[in-house]
C-alpha cells in the first residue's frame, strides 16, 4: 500500500508542479509586458544620403545647411535628409524636426516649401530630385524659423516596405524665378557645427 501512495505522488507531483509553472509563466509574462513604457529614440542621420541636389546632376552631401530654392544658372535645388531605421521593426510615433538658418535672396517668392516622402536608398543622389514621390507634400511649411512635423505614416510605410531609412525632401513649388540670382531657404544638415540646427527624427516604439 505504501508502495502505492508513494507510486501515485511520484505520478501526481510533477504533472502538479508543470501546471502550477505554466500559470505562473503566463501570469507574469502578461503583467510584464503590459507595464513596460514605449522607448523613445532618435533615428541616426545617414550622412551620405543627405544634402543637396541640383537640376543637371550635381550631388553635394559635405555642406553644413541643405539649399532648397534655385541657383545663380536658374537650376532648381531640393534638399533632402535620410535617417536610419536599421533595428527599427515597428513605430507608435514619429517626429521630424528641421531648422531654418537661413533665407538667401528671394526665396518665398518661390513658395510653399514642401516635404515630400521619397525612397532615398539609402545614398543621395540625382534621382532624389527627378524621381517621383512615394508620398508629394506631406506637409506644406509655411515661412518659420523650425518645423516639428509627423511623420508616422511615412516612417511606418518604410518599415510595411522594407525599407531600412526614411528619406524625405524638401522643395519650392516653383523650380526657379529665372533671375539669374540665388534664392533658396537655408535648413540645417547634420554636418552643421550648431547641433541646435541638426535635423531630428525622434520615434516611440513599443518595448
Ligand atoms: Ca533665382
Amino acid at each position: 500500500m505504501r508502495f502505492q501512495i508513494r507510486a501515485l505522488l511520484l505520478l501526481v507531483l510533477p504533472l502538479l508542479a508543470a501546471a502550477l509553472a505554466a500559470g505562473c509563466g503566463s501570469s507574469s509574462g502578461g503583467g510584464t509586458g503590459a507595464s513596460l513604457p514605449p522607448i523613445g529614440m532618435r533615428a541616426p542621420v545617414i550622412a551620405g544620403a543627405e544634402g543637396t541636389v541640383e537640376d543637371g546632376g550635381g550631388v553635394f552631401v559635405v555642406n553644413p545647411q541643405l539649399h532648397v530654392g534655385d541657383s545663380a544658372a536658374n537650376q532648381r535645388l531640393v534638399g533632402v535628409v535620410a535617417f536610419d531605421l536599421t533595428g527599427v521593426t515597428q513605430v507608435l510615433q514619429a517626429e521630424l524636426t528641421l531648422h531654418r538658418t537661413a533665407n538667401i535672396g528671394n526665396a518665398l517668392d518661390l513658395q510653399p516649401l514642401n516635404l515630400d516622402h521619397i525612397d532615398g536608398g539609402g545614398v543621395l543622389d540625382a534621382a532624389d530630385l527627378t524621381g517621383a514621390a512615394l508620398t508629394a507634400s506631406v506637409h506644406v511649411l509655411t515661412d518659420q524659423v523650425s518645423w516639428t512635423l509627423d511623420v508616422t505614416p511615412q516612417v511606418a510605410a518604410d518599415l510595411a516596405a522594407g525599407r531600412s531609412e526614411s528619406t524625405f525632401r524638401l522643395r519650392l513649388d516653383g523650380a526657379t524665378d529665372a533671375d539669374g540670382a540665388l534664392d533658396h531657404y537655408r535648413i540645417g544638415s547634420s554636418k552643421h557645427v550648431n547641433m541646435d540646427v541638426h535635423p531630428v527624427l525622434e520615434l516611440t516604439i513599443p518595448p
